[in-house]
């Protein structure tokens, strides 16, 4: 609603100033030695002059933009393909900033050079087969040359070698959060559709499908180190977007279909927190946490908590009003690590037995509640 008046405030201002534009050019009719609209010498020089003025705006700005905010890049990759995205990305650039640098420099300078003067004529110019074909040849063999070797990476990360030993992850993404499912010692998903969604079996998961019967689902990702791991991902409503950007991943969820990626990560959570570049960023931010929380503090709220690294499976499609907070954690283990964490996860289909046994049920809630008289007693006593 503020931001409404705000807008409707603005919007009046520019009016209210316009207005007063017109009227102070209605008070200069007569004074002026020159009222007429179309450009004089005078004008066409200030404008191409201004033109060099935009120009050296445009370099500035980048310039100042690469020193200030090229440091907040993700520096090393922490997948196996993450190399040939980043190279692909920066050959790019490269060529980018080239083009860029020599045709905004022509396009300002011949804007200035060929400005209007009095007495001067356009000249009439049909065409000129040579420069065309030279600014048509040379664009189309960069571009083709871009394009065949991004088609060639991607085809090279896309390859999924149904023979090779990789462990399959399903991702599944609803308005707004990730769960995940492992295929379990059989290394193959059960069957799952949104008719089977029921309780606890939020991702529809076909519990008479017998590859079903050793499939995980969980909450927080873990993946091991060296080993490719498979992901299948689905979505319950809208279009997401797995988004892992440290292994340079991302792939759209689509409603009704599985899409899928690959990678092998190379890092461990724990080795890719000890990279220096990323020691530096965390110093960084927690440096402006701190600043943060001394503010906080003294307006008598509690201070920020440091920040440690952490690998994020974050949506990259606008799905919705919680569309920024949705993401998951994932935390890459030694295959050794990896292992003992799987052990200690419950199987899906032995959650959904479990909840679907009354007895047990009314003993949970018994102890619950036994729990909580003691708890009631506890404070009781404190108080005391
Ligand atoms: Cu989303």
């Amino acid at each position: 609603m503020t931001s409404l008046l705000v807008i409707i405030v603005l919007v009046l201002l520019a009016v209210a100033l316009w207005q007063l534009t017109k009227i102070f050019d209605l008070t200069q009719v007569g004074s002026r030695s020159d009222s007429s609209e179309v450009a004089n010498d005078n004008d066409n020089n200030v404008q191409g002059y201004l033109m060099f003025g935009f120009l050296a705006f445009i370099y500035i700005f980048s310039i100042y933009g690469l020193i200030s905010w090229g440091g907040l890049v993700l520096k090393v990759p922490a997948s196996a393909h993450g190399a040939l995205v980043d190279n692909l990305m920066n050959i790019s650039w490269v060529l980018l900033f080239i083009v860029q640098a020599i045709t905004q420099v022509l396009l300002h300078y011949f804007a200035f050079k060929y400005r209007g003067k009095k007495g001067q004529k356009a000249l009439y110019f049909a065409d000129n087969n040579k420069l065309e074909a030279v600014w048509s040849i040379i664009p189309a063999i960069v571009l083709a040359g871009l394009i065949l070797y991004g088609l060639y990476a991607w085809t090279n990360i896309m390859f999924i070698d149904e023979e090779e030993d990789t462990v399959v992850v399903e991702l599944y993404a609803q308005q707004f959060k990730w769960t995940a499912r492992y295929a379990g010692e059989d290394n193959v998903l059960g069957k799952a559709n949104v008719r089977y969604i029921e309780g606890i079996n939020t991702l529809g998961v076909d519990l008479s499908d017998p590859y079903a019967q050793d499939d995980i689902v969980v909450s927080e990702l873990h993946i091991p180190k060296g080993k490719k791991v498979h992901f299948k991902m689905r979505s319950q409503d809208v279009l997401h977007s797995a988004y892992m950007p440290h292994f340079r991943a991302q792939m759209n969820c689509v409603p009704g279909m599985v899409t899928e990626f690959a990678f092998e990560p190379v890092y461990t959570t724990a080795e890719y927190r000890e990279l220096p570049y990323m020691v530096e960023k965390v110093a960084n931010i927690n440096a402006l946490r701190a600043k943060k929380s001394t503010d906080i503090v003294a307006k008598g709220g509690t201070a920020l908590d440091p920040y440690t690294f952490d690998y994020l499976l974050l949506c990259n499609k606008i799905c919705g009003t919680s569309h920024y907070n949705m993401q998951m954690k994932i935390i890459v283990d030694t295959p050794e690590d990896y292992k003992k964490w799987l052990a200690e996860q419950v199987l899906l289909a032995q959650q959904v037995k479990e909840a679907a046994t009354p007895a047990k049920t009314e003993v949970l809630a018994d102890n619950v509640s036994a729990n909580m008289k003691d708890t009631i007693a506890v404070s009781v006593i404190a108080k005391k």
